[in-house]
C-alpha cells in the first residue's frame, strides 16, 4: 500500500482512534470550509510589482519583506466587504458543517482583538472590527460549527517566534518564551472569549518540542474539554491525523481519524493572478474519495483585501452543495464501503446501505461489481427516472442503466439488501 504521509496523533494516548466519542460529531461532518485570510490579501502575490512565486500568505518569507514594511498593510486593511453571515451561510448552503479560521498564520497578524499584541484587525486596523468574533455569532446563528488556525510554531512577527531569519538572528531567539508567554496565553484567549470552539488548527510544527505540544494540547483541553486538536500540533500528539496539503490517500486509512487540508486552486491566501480553479466535478470527486477511504474534506477560501469572497470560489461551493442537497446520505455519516481499490467507483455505507458513486459512468451503461449481498439498487437522486435494473451473473451484481451519465460530477446508486 502506498502511503502519503501524516502528522499522525499517536494511538493510545487519548482514548484510541476511532473511538474518541469527542470526535463524533466530526465523523459525521466530512465537510468542512478553511478560511485562509489575513493582510496578505493586499498584496495578493505581487510585491513591489514582482509576482512572488507559492502560495499567497508566504509572501512575508518568500520575499523577505521586513517587519517595519509588512507592518504598513496594516493600516491599509479595511475589508468593508466582509460579511460574517455571508460566509456563515456560504459553508450551509456548500453543505460543510464546520468552519476553520485563521486567528493567526505565519505572518503574526490575528484576525481578532488580542490583548497581547496591537497587531490584530481591532486594534491595528482601520476597519476595527473584530472578524473572529462576527463569525463565531454568524456560525452560531447558522448552526455550524466554528475551528481555529493557530500558528504555533512560525511567527514571522515576533521577536521569538520561529521563521523570520531577515529579521532576527535566530541564535538570540528564545522560543520557548514565546510559547509561554505569547501562544499560549493567545491560546487561551480564543479558547475564551468566542463561545464554543470545535477544534484548533495548529499547523507546521517544525521545531516544537514534545513538552510544548502536549502542554498546548493540555491546555486547550482543560479550558475546552470537547475542543479537538488536529495532528499538526506536532510530536505525534493531537486529536486526530492531518494529511499533506491537498495529498488523498490512495487506499482506505480506516485505523485512524484523518482530514485533508485543500485549496480550491493553488493558494490559501487570496492571489490575484492565481485562476486555477478546480471543476466542481474534480471538487465532488475529491470530496467522495475522501469519505469512501474514512477522511474529511476541509476545503479553503481566500477572502480578497475587501473581504469579498472570490466568485469562482461561491460558484463550486455552491454546486457543490447543490449536489449534496441530493445525494447527502451516501456522505454525511457514512463509513467508507465495502468495495475499494476501484478507479472508476467509490463506495460508502451507512447500517446496510451501500452507496455506490459512479466517476466514470460506462458507455454501455453496464456496471458489474464483484459479489455483494444486495437485493435492490436505486438511484439515490429520486428525481432521477432513467431506466435502470439489477440482474445477478454467477456470483457479480450487474446494475444496468443509460448510455449518458444521470449526474455529470458523480452518479450516486444506493444499494440494500
Ligand atoms: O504553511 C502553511 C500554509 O500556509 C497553509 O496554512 C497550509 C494549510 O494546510 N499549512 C501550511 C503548509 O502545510
Amino acid at each position: 500500500m502506498t502511503e502519503i504521509e501524516y502528522f499522525k496523533p499517536e494511538r493510545g494516548q487519548r482514548p484510541g482512534a476511532n473511538e474518541d466519542p469527542r470526535l463524533d460529531w466530526w465523523r459525521e461532518a466530512k465537510f468542512g470550509m478553511f478560511i485562509h485570510w489575513g493582510v496578505y490579501s493586499i498584496p495578493a502575490g505581487v510585491w513591489k510589482g514582482e509576482h512572488i512565486p507559492g502560495i499567497g500568505e508566504w509572501i512575508m518569507l518568500r520575499a523577505e519583506i521586513p517587519i517595519a514594511e509588512y507592518e504598513k498593510l496594516a493600516p491599509q486593511f479595511n475589508p468593508v466587504k466582509y460579511d460574517a453571515d455571508q460566509i456563515a451561510k456560504l459553508a450551509k448552503a456548500a453543505g460543510q458543517k464546520y468552519i476553520v479560521l485563521t486567528s493567526k498564520h505565519h505572518d503574526g497578524f490575528c484576525l481578532y482583538g488580542s490583548s497581547e499584541t496591537d497587531y490584530n484587525i481591532v486594534d491595528g486596523t482601520p476597519f476595527g472590527r473584530d472578524v473572529l468574533g462576527e463569525l463565531a455569532d454568524a456560525c452560531a446563528r447558522e448552526g455550524i460549527k466554528l475551528g481555529l488556525y493557530y500558528s504555533q510554531t512560525q511567527d514571522w512577527h515576533h521577536p521569538d517566534g520561529f521563521g523570520n531569519t531577515w529579521d532576527f538572528n535566530e541564535d538570540e531567539q528564545n522560543f520557548g518564551d514565546y510559547i509561554d508567554n505569547y501562544v499560549k496565553p493567545q491560546v487561551r484567549e480564543i479558547l475564551t472569549n468566542y463561545g464554543p470552539i470545535c477544534l484548533i488548527w495548529f499547523d507546521t510544527p517544525r521545531i516544537i518540542e514534545r513538552h510544548q505540544s502536549q502542554e498546548l494540547l493540555d491546555l486547550v483541553h482543560s479550558i475546552q474539554p470537547d475542543c479537538l486538536v488536529c495532528g499538526r500540533l506536532g510530536n505525534q500528539l493531537g486529536d486526530y491525523a492531518t494529511a499533506q496539503d491537498n495529498a488523498i490517500p490512495p487506499d482506505l486509512q480506516a485505523e485512524i481519524d484523518w482530514e485533508t487540508p485543500a485549496t480550491i486552486n493553488d493558494t490559501w491566501g487570496f492571489k490575484a493572478h492565481d485562476h486555477n480553479w478546480k471543476s466542481t466535478t474534480q471538487l465532488i470527486q475529491n470530496l467522495v474519495d475522501i469519505v469512501s477511504k474514512g477522511g474529511n474534506y476541509l476545503l479553503n477560501i481566500g477572502p480578497d483585501a475587501e473581504g469579498a469572497i472570490p466568485e469562482p470560489s461561491i460558484e463550486r461551493l455552491q454546486a457543490m452543495g447543490a449536489w449534496l442537497d441530493v445525494n447527502g446520505d451516501s456522505i454525511y455519516g457514512t463509513q467508507p464501503g465495502p468495495i475499494q481499490g476501484e478507479a472508476a467507483y467509490r463506495t460508502t455505507q451507512k447500517g446496510d446501505t451501500v452507496y455506490l458513486h459512479v466517476f466514470d459512468w460506462p458507455a454501455d451503461g453496464r456496471i458489474v461489481l464483484p459479489d455483494l449481498d444486495m437485493s435492490s439498487a436505486t438511484w439515490l437522486d429520486a428525481s432521477c427516472d432513467a431506466a435502470f435494473s439489477l440482474s445477478r451473473e454467477d456470483r457479480a451484481l450487474v446494475l444496468q442503466g443509460p448510455a449518458e451519465a444521470p449526474d455529470e460530477n458523480v452518479t450516486v446508486i444506493k444499494l440494500e439488501r
